[in-house]
């Protein structure tokens, strides 16, 4: 498959080797009433990518590809979350403190879940990551490798911090990735912007950024 819109050039991909990354797309950040927007944040922004991530989604499950899925969430005693995390900023509101939707960012809450339009289904992989990162401290890696997967799809949020962050782990461990430009986004609209620039300069020393209907397109296709 081949998708020709691709910045900086055409992306290359067997669905066989690859996996749609989600990163955490999880009600605190999303939802309104959650974490993201106690912290002041205008979380339509992000609630506006759920329709064209479904869709992709949805195409990319019907293709038969592998889905994973991430959450940014830490073990109820907090024994995974550095102090250096949790305190920083001296934030009112804290990691494994009790927020409008449960625990802040603790593996289990409501707050932590996937949001319902884009829950797991099936053997679908789920990844709890302690950091921004979703190769670090989790047993991502491997999952890939076992399934020989050497391309990676990307969405979700937020796009400069943990989208972002797992995208150059994933580059750093040899994946090609791409990172789908209207399933991802940020609080910050110009971080966004910046982001999908840094990506896809000096040609592709990340990846690359395509819009999913090109995805789509490729799909339909099966070119
Ligand atoms: C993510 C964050 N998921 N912004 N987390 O980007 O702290």
């Amino acid at each position: 498959m081949r998708i020709e819109e691709a910045i900086p050039f055409p992306y290359e991909f067997e669905i066989r080797n690859t996996a749609l990354v989600l990163i955490d797309m999880q009600r605190d950040f999303i939802e309104p009433g959650g974490f993201g927007e106690t912290l002041g944040n205008d979380v339509s922004l992000l609630e506006a990518i759920v329709p064209a991530t479904k869709t992709a989604l949805q195409a990319w499950r019907e293709a038969g590809g592998l889905v994973v899925h991430t959450r940014e969430a830490h073990k109820p005693d907090l024994s995974d979350c550095p102090s250096a995390k949790r305190n920083r900023g001296n934030p009112a509101l804290r990691i494994g403190d009790e927020g409008p939707m449960g625990r802040i960012l603790v593996a289990g809450e409501p707050g932590n879940q996937i949001i319902e339009a884009l829950a797991p289904i099936g053997s679908e992989i789920v990844i709890d990551k302690p950091g921004k990162g979703a190769f670090y401290a989790t047993g991502l890696h491997e999952l890939l490798q076992q399934r020989g997967i050497t391309h990676l799809l990307f969405g979700g949020v937020t796009t400069e911090v943990c989208v972002q962050t797992s995208m150059r782990e994933a580059n750093d461990r040899g994946y090609d990735c791409l990172l789908l430009e209207d399933c991802t986004e940020s609080y910050f609209p110009a971080f966004k912007a910046a982001t999908l620039d840094m990506v896809r300069a000096q040609g592709g020393i990340v990846g690359w950024t395509a819009p999913s209907a090109a995805l789509l397109a490729a799909l339909r296709s099966g070119q």
